[in-house]
C-alpha cells in the first residue's frame, strides 16, 4: 500500500499473477468454495482489478456489468464476479452501488467512457436512465459479495477520511469465455486446460 500510496495509484490491474497476497485472496477456500457452488468444481481466475479510492478524491466508477467489454465476454452460467473488501466499504467510502435484478435484462450495449469523466476505473461504461434506483451494498474488510456477471454496479467517491480499497476478482469455469483471451488467467482448481477459447 505504501508504494501505491505514494504514486496516488488507484488501479493495480491483475495482482493475483504477482503478489503473493492476491494469489492468497484469490484461492480463501471459502471463496473457492462459495464460487464452486455457483458454476462448479473447476476454476480460474480470469481477471483481477485492485481498486483504492484515497480519500476525499474524485474517483467514480460508473455504471458497467463485469461480463462484457470490447475484448472479452463471459458466459454468465460460467463465471461469477467476487468482490473482496480489503478495508471497510460503506456508502461515504465509495463502497459498490448495485441495480438489483439488472442481471435479468442480460448484457447490454456499453462505450468508453467519457474523456471528461471523472472515472478511471475500467474505461467502459453501461449507459443507464438518470432515475436508475441503486442500492449501496456495504461490505466490512475481509468480507466480500459475490455477483452476476450481468448485474450493472458502480462506485461513488471516497468522502471518507480513510482509503477504501477493494479486490474485484472474476472467475469462470470451462467454457466461460465466451468471446476473447485471457492473458491473465491462472488455473485455481481441476486440470488446468480447457479455460481458454473453450467453444471456439
Ligand atoms: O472497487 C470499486 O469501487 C469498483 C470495482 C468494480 O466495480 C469492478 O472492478 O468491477
Amino acid at each position: 500500500m505504501a508504494a501505491h500510496r505514494g504514486a496516488l495509484c488507484e488501479v493495480v490491474r491483475n495482482p493475483h499473477l504477482g503478489e503473493e497476497w492476491a494469489q492468497a485472496i484469490v484461492q480463501t477456500p471459502r471463496l473457492v468454495k462459495a464460487v464452486q457452488d455457483l458454476i462448479g468444481p473447476e476454476l480460474a481466475v480470469e481477471n483481477t482489478f485492485l481498486v483504492i479510492k484515497w480519500p476525499k478524491r474524485d474517483f467514480e466508477v460508473p455504471w458497467h456489468q463485469d461480463g462484457i467489454n470490447d475484448q472479452l465476454e463471459l458466459d454468465p452460467l460460467r463465471a461469477v464476479a467476487a468482490w473482496v473488501a480489503l478495508t471497510d466499504a460503506a456508502p461515504t467510502t465509495g463502497c459498490l452501488h448495485v441495480v438489483p435484478g439488472s442481471q435479468r435484462a442480460g448484457y447490454r450495449p456499453y462505450e468508453q467512457e467519457a474523456a471528461t469523466s471523472s472515472a478511471r476505473g475500467r474505461g467502459l461504461a453501461t449507459r443507464m436512465s438518470p432515475e436508475t434506483r441503486d442500492l449501496p451494498v456495504p461490505v466490512a474488510a475481509g468480507c466480500g459479495v459475490l455477483m452476476d456477471t450481468r448485474l450493472v454496479h458502480r462506485s461513488p467517491s471516497n468522502q471518507s477520511t480513510g482509503a477504501r480499497v477493494g479486490l474485484n476478482i472474476r472467475y469462470v469455469a470451462p467454457g466461460g469465455i465466451r468471446r476473447g483471451s485471457a492473458p491473465s488467467l491462472l488455473p485455481i482448481t481441476g486440470t488446468g486446460t480447457g479455460w481458454q477459447f473453450p467453444n471456439q
